[in-house]
């Protein structure tokens, strides 16, 4: 009898994870290495490069890594022709770099909208224009992209990452839409609150030793009533870049603990 796990090998693949020198990019581009997959990886300074190559290598993992800013649509076009020549052709890509700046929309100037719109909305769009070809002449390919809780809802201060984020659960949706009959499979990721750099400001303990309120209202609006981790996202990850997934396309698989179904802890 055939071993069903197999359909979620990665053996042989080549994934590409944007921003995956840390946090939840470099969880995931773990988790592709450990299922089979060649990793290759990007950020925009190389002193990261090799800061991620090197925390690749303490767990046994030989990543490729390229400087290049997912913003720059020249720096991409170069970076995929770069890992085709030296790697081969990608696989699987998740568009996972972003960029968050919690201001109040009022305060928020254009130019600040307009950066995050850019790393979190025009990044996958460029990136995932540039490994389209290469996948439909391989005849498959699998695009997962990043999304987040605010590519459902909103909350104060957050007004260009939620826009953004909001765009990247449409252009998943339109991606698989307009490559779907090239066996190119695109659906998102949408983490609830994970424990990353990117929100560590939201759990900083107070100068009175408590949690930040923001960290205690996370837990209430978590039926797990906790944080998410980078490697909670794993199995998620791997499911969407495997061929288990193959019928599984431009849905956005919200891995939140729960967040998005529940109304809230009443507090005490
Ligand atoms: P993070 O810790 O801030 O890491 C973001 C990564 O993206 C860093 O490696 C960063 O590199 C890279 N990056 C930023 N701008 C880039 C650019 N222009 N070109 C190339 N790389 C760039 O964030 P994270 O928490 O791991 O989040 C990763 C993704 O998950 C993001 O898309 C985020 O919006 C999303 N997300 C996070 C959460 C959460 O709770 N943490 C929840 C939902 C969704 P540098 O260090 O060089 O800037
Ligand atoms: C915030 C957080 C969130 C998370 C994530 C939730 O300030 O609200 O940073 O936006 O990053 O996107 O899914």
């Amino acid at each position: 009898m055939e071993n069903i796990m197999n359909n979620f090998s990665l053996n042989g693949k080549i994934a590409l994870v944007t921003g995956a020198s840390y946090g939840i990019g470099f969880a995931i581009a773990s988790s592709y290495a450990k299922a089979g997959a060649t990793i290759v990886f990007n950020d925009i300074k190389q002193e990261l490069v090799d800061k991620g190559i090197a925390a690749y290598a303490e767990m046994g993992i030989k990543a490729h890594g390229y400087v290049c800013d997912v913003t720059n649509e020249d720096q991409v076009n170069a970076m995929v022709a770069q890992i085709e020549k030296e790697v081969g052709v990608i696989d699987i890509l998740v568009n996972n770099a972003g960029i968050i700046k919690r201001i109040p929309m009022c305060d928020m100037t254009a130019a600040e909208f307009r950066q995050v719109i850019d790393v979190d909305l025009n990044a996958p769009f460029i990136v995932a224009k540039a490994v389209i070809p290469s996948m439909i002449k391989k005849g498959k390919g699998k695009i997962i992209n990043i999304c987040s809780m605010m590519s459902e809802l909103g909350r104060e201060t957050v007004s260009a990452y939620a826009a953004a984020k909001g765009g990247l659960k449409m252009l998943t949706k339109n991606i698989a839409s307009e490559y779907g009959e090239f066996n190119i499979q695109c659906n998102g990721i949408g983490p609830g609150y994970i424990a990353t750099p990117q929100t560590a400001p939201l759990r900083e303990i107070q100068e009175d030793g408590s949690r930040h309120p923001f960290d205690q209202f996370i837990i209430a609006k978590t039926p797990a009533a906790r944080w998410g981790t980078p490697e909670d996202l794993a199995g998620p990850a791997v499911f969407l870049a495997s061929d288990a997934s193959d019928f599984v396309n431009g849905h956005i698989l919200y891995v939140d603990g729960g967040i998005l179904a529940y109304i809230g802890k009443q507090p005490k």
